[in-house]
């Protein structure tokens, strides 16, 4: 499958850059092409500088806003945001348009934090917007949920995280949620590291990019999954999971291929690595509120069989019962076995509505706020009422 990836602000332009290095490696690697355009769209000039992989002419880092906010930013305030991506967004429009492999792109990719005022803003609008002006081919939109701690600090992260949810969710045709707070708690050396964070929110699109756009036969599996499976399976809410398992290389002359012993380690490994899948989803969610669904099973192909596909298969289904799954089998590297799970069209996501909740809260309180301080400014006015100005 290929993409247009198109990031918006400093989070989503960072990971639109991570998007254009794993085609780069897809490309060296494999000579197979899953990015067609990587684009990072921007009101601060100083991030775009900041990429390295995003091509660095003012067609690919895109200047937006530039005279609303002196190319530094919004600030957070995401309505900002969004006016400036109504005033420009033709801009970002006629580069897509550039790319040059524009007519072969199966979908959009559209990126951003939901917490700040760039991203957050402009992803509704242009989603909308290339929309309008792409019809035939999927928008999809990968929204980046904040760390537990700057909800804590600042509430403006979670109503702006409301108003975007709110709002991409009209238009985009799936949703992928990525909850930052996850990718601490696995590796805690990473708390510093934005750049690593990105790495793994990008890993699980490797295998699940390249597997359909395989030419080499031995590179294709028993059943290959493609750019339509996956369009069949994104709708609405949706997370994405990974899994690895190292596979060892060296075989003892006595272990028969046929053994059946190898054959339920194998089985087990597997159903290990759809686990670690599911454990590290991208959001923490109930697979039972699935949809649909999707698995693909990357390994050597003398590590594949027909039964290892079903028992995944049958492991998937008991915990995602109402879905409808789609999956297949990556013949690839040696010595690992990965799992890329999707869960999609999920009918219930808890981390969602708390912000929907808690951004009605914040909104009342400012309310509050903003009639205390009203109030309080008059009585300053009355006190001075006989006091003469100099204006
Ligand atoms: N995973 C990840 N999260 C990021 C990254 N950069 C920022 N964030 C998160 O994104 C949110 C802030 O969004 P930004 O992208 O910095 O904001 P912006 O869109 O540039 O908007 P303004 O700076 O307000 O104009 C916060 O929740 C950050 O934790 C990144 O590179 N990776
Ligand atoms: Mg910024």
């Amino acid at each position: 499958m290929k993409l247009i990836v198109i990031g918006f602000g400093q989070c989503g332009g960072r990971i639109a850059d991570e998007f254009a290095r794993l085609n780069r490696r897809a490309h060296g690697y494999r000579g197979i092409e899953i990015v067609t355009g990587a684009f990072a769209v921007n009101t601060d000039a100083a991030d775009l500088s900041g990429l390295s992989t995003i091509r660095p002419d003012y067609q690919h880092r895109i200047l937006i806003g530039g005279r609303k906010t002196g190319s530094h930013g919004v600030g957070k305030i995401n309505e900002l945001g969004a006016e400036i991506a109504r005033e420009d967004g033709d801009k970002v429009i006629d580069a897509v348009r550039t790319a040059r492999r524009f007519f072969e792109t199966d979908a959009f990719l559209l990126v951003a934090g939901a917490a700040g005022g760039t991203g957050s803003g402009a992803i509704p609008i242009m989603t909308q917007l290339i929309r309008e002006r792409y019809g035939d081919k999927p928008v999809y939109n990968l929204i980046v949920l904040p760390f537990e701690h700057e909800e804590q600090t600042e509430e403006r992260t979670i109503y702006n995280s409301a108003v975007c949810l709110k709002s991409v969710n009209s238009v985009a045709d799936a949703i992928f949620l990525i909850d930052n707070q996850r990718y601490i708690k696995k590796d805690s050396s990473l708390r510093n590291n934005i750049a690593q964070i990105n790495a793994l929110i990008v890993e699980p699109f490797y295998n699940l990019l390249c597997a359909g756009e395989e030419k080499k036969r031995k590179h294709i599996g028993a059943k290959m999954l493609d750019a339509g499976d996956i369009i069949q399976t994104l709708a609405g809410w949706t997370v994405i999971g990974y899994g690895k398992s190292q596979l060892s290389l060296i075989r003892f002359p006595f272990q028969q291929r046929r053994d059946f012993r190898k054959k339920s380690t194998e089985t087990h490994k597997g159903i290990h690595v759809m686990d670690e899948a599911i454990s590290e989803l991208s959001l923490k969610c109930n697979p039972g509120d699935a949809n649909r669904a999707l698995y693909l099973l990357a390994a050597p192909a003398k590590e594949m069989s027909m039964d290892l596909v079903k028992a995944l298969g049958d492991y998937l289904k008991d915990l995602a019962p109402k879905a409808i799954i789609r999956n297949g089998d990556y013949p690839r590297e040696r010595g690992v076995l990965d799992v890329t799970v999707i869960l999609s069209e999920l009918d219930n996501v808890e981390k969602v509505k708390n912000f929907y909740r808690e951004s009605a809260g914040v909104i009342q309180g400012a309310k509050t706020r903003q009639k205390e301080t009203t109030g309080k400014l008059k009585e300053i006015e009355e006190a001075s009422k006989d006091i003469p100005s100099l204006l």
